[in-house]
């Protein structure tokens, strides 16, 4: 096959490989954060912003949704945080003479690292149709031209308003109270690309969509299961919640299809021995094939019932429901059919068996690795059914963990950033602001794009995120997108997404995080919800990166009184001024927020009810938590062909690309790269360092393909192959999503290799 790279972006398309590590964070982590933060900001900013990240009186950090221990370290934050933190904070400025410079097709000729490199956006931005730049405009005129937009729409749900997961709980409140004033629930988010399996799995079986431990659980636990997560590079603040873990006696098994540096060992960079010696964090490591974790507990669920005294009786009568069913179907798993599906032996599983006995308290921790299949509600599912089996919910030291990704994605749900809103919540939204919200469900992610595709949806507002980029099949997006009427972002940085537009477009430019938010009643807090359901305050230091630039509530309060006028009776001036009048009425709507401004000035915040951690009290249907038994699914892979899991890098935040290199996985100065085992490569006859196209195929005999990738073998289970998101999103249909949460499985792509034509 080819050696030689096809032509492409000369510096993302070289990519070097060296020995994959097998230690996160460190000494190395910390020269690293610092050098890149301060290419950006600076020495002096660099200090000065870093020191208050997650500080009691400082910024939530923007990277995940690990929530902060009571204890904090004078740097609470890891170099995945830092890159964040500089990212949004760096001196670098997108004008309008930056836009005078480059057309918008100058622009979608970039790559989103370029895009991203080129520092924050400073001005509102319209791009008039037929136009060739964006040009500067103000923003009256830009809430002008969307209620101009909207005013042409034959129904308020031709339009849609999408929801990145930075979003305050204050912004989200008023974004989704104005789309259902306007009369529409047409809020698609990144939640439901992300942990939305989850949120369906846990409400049907626990009657809550959120995990069920706090971070004290984690230190209690006897047994930490982590599948399909790499917090190494995505939660790193999560590895020094393990280590303690481990200080308490608590066993780690990781479940992943590679072996990820974090898990295997950590060098703490907040503790002298850390540094020096590292802790080993995982006792067994299973290495399971790509979408065999369904397979993988149901055996382990027929293991536990078939050991005496193993199942938690008392638990199970006093608080399930359909046990009989689910334990008749794990009975009957299948054991060769387990070892086909997950690759894993006989002696795995036996070991992996005796810690699962062991132990008295079991938590299990997941993220994308379970929720990006087709089967992904019912592998959850059968998470939850093994955690009831020994009644490991709603007692200290374990539970359901699913581990968020963007550090508000589980606030801005609990706000009502939801397409298929509870009728309680809607009620309680009318009884508090006397309109009739809309009842019917509006579109998803998946959904928005085919109503744009067919012509059924035209106007595309962006609270955040990257919606080209980060959604699937990118050519039927990007397509999608250009039949819109208009497209809007509110953006704090430039990114692909404004640059593939509709007819007119506009970029609203946004404080974020870590800039100070001065309003009419003063300077202003906004609130955010962690992973673990703790709700606390964030306020930023910095100055603005621009004069011009309006906060998100502020943005939302002028567009609604633009759009709505008088129709609407709700004080939108008022919540602009001041944003505890907000979290009033959200104290007033949503439950767990009551006396919110008194409760939220406490330092660190408080945690929100969970009737099953708190109370083993099951808000679901029948009133107990749900057993499940749906049959045993795992995907087939055609002879020749592998199954392509599309992962962050160390050094990307999702669409963001920070830089080049995958440090842990021993790659360097490029993107480009596909890793797949060295016996599959073999089998496959494709040497290491040839340079191959991704196809991949799908039932619909569309063949998707990305050029120009190069072959590394690393040691990933057998079948299986991984390569970044978002370069690989073109390869993931938009038809190939989750049953029942209709995320697409985007973690479960069958794609050939070919040889990449050279030129
Ligand atoms: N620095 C940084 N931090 C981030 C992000 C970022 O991009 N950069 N993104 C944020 C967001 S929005 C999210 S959702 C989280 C994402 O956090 P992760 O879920 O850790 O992110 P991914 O890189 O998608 O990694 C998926 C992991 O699952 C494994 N996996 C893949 N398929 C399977 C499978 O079938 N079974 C099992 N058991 N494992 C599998 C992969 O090998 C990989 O280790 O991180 C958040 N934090
Ligand atoms: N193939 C594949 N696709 C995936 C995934 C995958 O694993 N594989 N993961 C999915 C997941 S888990 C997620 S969460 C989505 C992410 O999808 P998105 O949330 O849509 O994407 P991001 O890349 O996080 O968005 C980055 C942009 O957000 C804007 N931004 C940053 N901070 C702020 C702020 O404070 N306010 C505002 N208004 N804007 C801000 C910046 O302009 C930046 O360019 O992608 C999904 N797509
Ligand atoms: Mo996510």
């Amino acid at each position: 096959m080819a050696s030689k790279p096809p032509k492409g972006d000369p510096v993302q398309d070289a990519p070097q490989v060296v020995e994959p590590k097998h230690a996160a964070a460190g000494l190395p982590a910390i020269g690293h954060t610092l050098r890149i933060a301060q290419q950006q900001m600076g020495v002096k900013r660099t200090m000065l912003t870093l020191l208050s990240v997650n500080q009691k009186d400082g910024f939530d950090c923007p990277g995940c949704a690990w929530p902060e221990p009571d204890h904090r370290h004078k740097a609470e934050f890891c170099e995945n945080g830092a890159k964040a933190v500089a990212e949004e904070a760096t001196l670098r400025r997108v004008t309008p003479e930056f836009f005078a410079a480059h057309s918008v097709a100058d622009l979608a000729t970039r790559s989103g690292y370029w895009l991203g490199q080129q520092g924050r956006l400073t001005h509102p931005m319209y791009l008039p149709e037929g136009g060739t730049h964006y040009e500067p405009v103000s923003w009256e005129r830009a809430f002008d031209i969307v209620a101009e937009e909207i005013a042409a729409l034959g129904s308020p749900d031709e339009a849609l308003f999408y929801t990145s997961g930075r979003t305050s709980n204050e912004a989200a409140f008023l974004y989704q109270l104005f789309a259902r004033e306007l009369g529409t629930n047409n809020l698609p988010d990144c939640s439901n690309m992300c942990h939305e399996s989850s949120g369906s799995a846990l409400s049907e079986t626990i009657g809550v969509g959120k995990g069920s431990v706090l971070l004290e659980d984690l230190y209690k636990a006897d047994l930490i299961i982590v599948a399909g997560q790499n917090p190494g590079t995505n939660h790193p603040r999560m590895l020094s919640a393990l280590e303690k873990a481990k200080e308490g006696g608590a066993k780690i098994i990781s479940v992943n299809p590679l072996p990820e540096a974090g898990l295997e060992r950590f060098k703490n960079p907040q503790t002298p021995q850390g540094m020096l010696k590292g802790a080993s964090l995982t006792d067994l490591f299973l290495q399971i094939r790509i979408g065999g974790d369904q397979a993988l507990f149901r055996l382990l669920n027929k293991l536990i019932l078939e050991t005496d005294g193993a199942v938690d009786q008392q638990f199970i009568r006093e608080h399930t429901h359909g046990y009989e069913e689910f334990a008749d179907a794990a009975r009957a798993a299948d054991w060769d059919e387990t070892l086909t599906a997950t690759g894993l032996t006989r002696a795995d599983i036996d070991q992996a068996m005796e810690m699962i006995l062991a132990s008295q308290r079991t938590i299990v921790c997941w993220a994308m690795g379970l929720t990006q299949h087709k089967h992904s509600v019912p592998t959850i599912r059968e998470v939850v059914n093994f955690l009831l089996l020994r009644g490991n919910i709603g007692r200290p030291g374990a539970g359901v963990c699913p581990v968020r990704g963007h550090s508000n994605v589980q606030g801005d749900r609990t706000m009502g950033i939801f397409e298929r809103p509870a009728p309680a919540f809607l009620d309680a939204l009318e009884k508090e602001f006397g309109f009739a919200p809309p009842r019917e469900h509006g579109y998803d992610v998946v959904r928005a794009i085919r109503a744009m595709r067919d012509g059924e949806a035209k106007v595309f507002f962006a609270m955040g995120g990257n919606f080209v980029a980060a959604t699937p099949d990118t050519d039927v997006t990007e397509a999608a997108m250009r039949r819109a009427r208009l497209t809007v972002h509110v953006s704090t940085k430039l990114n692909r997404s404004h640059a593939v537009t509709g007819a007119r477009a506009l970029i609203m430019p946004t404080l974020g995080r870590t800039e100070r938010d001065l309003q009419g009643s003063g300077e202003q807090f906004v609130t955010v919800e962690d992973s673990m359901g703790m709700v606390h305050a964030s306020r930023g230091r910095l100055e603005p990166a621009s004069t011009q630039l309006l906060s998100e509530p502020a943005i939302v309060c002028r567009l609604a009184r633009r759009v709505l006028g008088e129709d609407s009776a709700t004080p939108w001036e008022e919540f602009e001024k001041d944003y505890a009048t907000v979290r009033d009425r959200i104290a007033r709507v949503i439950p767990g927020f009551e006396d919110f401004n008194a409760r939220v000035a406490h330092p660190g915040g408080f945690t929100l009810p969970h009737g099953p951690r708190d109370e083993r009290r099951f808000p679901t249907a029948t009133g107990k938590a749900n057993f499940t038994a749906a049959p045993v699914e795992y995907p087939e892979v055609p002879e020749g062909r592998l199954l392509l899991q599309t992962l962050r890098s160390h050094d990307q935040y999702n669409t963001t690309i920070y830089g080049l290199d995958d440090r842990y996985r021993g790659i360097k100065n490029g993107r480009r790269v596909v890793m797949i085992n060295p016996e599959d490569a073999r089998r496959l006859d494709i040497a290491d360092g040839a340079y191959v196209d991704l196809v991949s195929e799908w039932k619909d005999g569309v063949e998707r393909r990305a050029p120009g990738f190069r072959v590394v073998h690393y040691p990933t289970a057998r079948g299986c192959a991984a390569a970044y998101y978002p370069e690989t999103n073109v390869l993931v249909p938009l038809d190939a999503t989750a049953d029942t949460s209709n995320t697409p499985a985007s973690k479960s792509v069958v794609v050939r290799l070919e040889q990449s034509a050279t030129d």
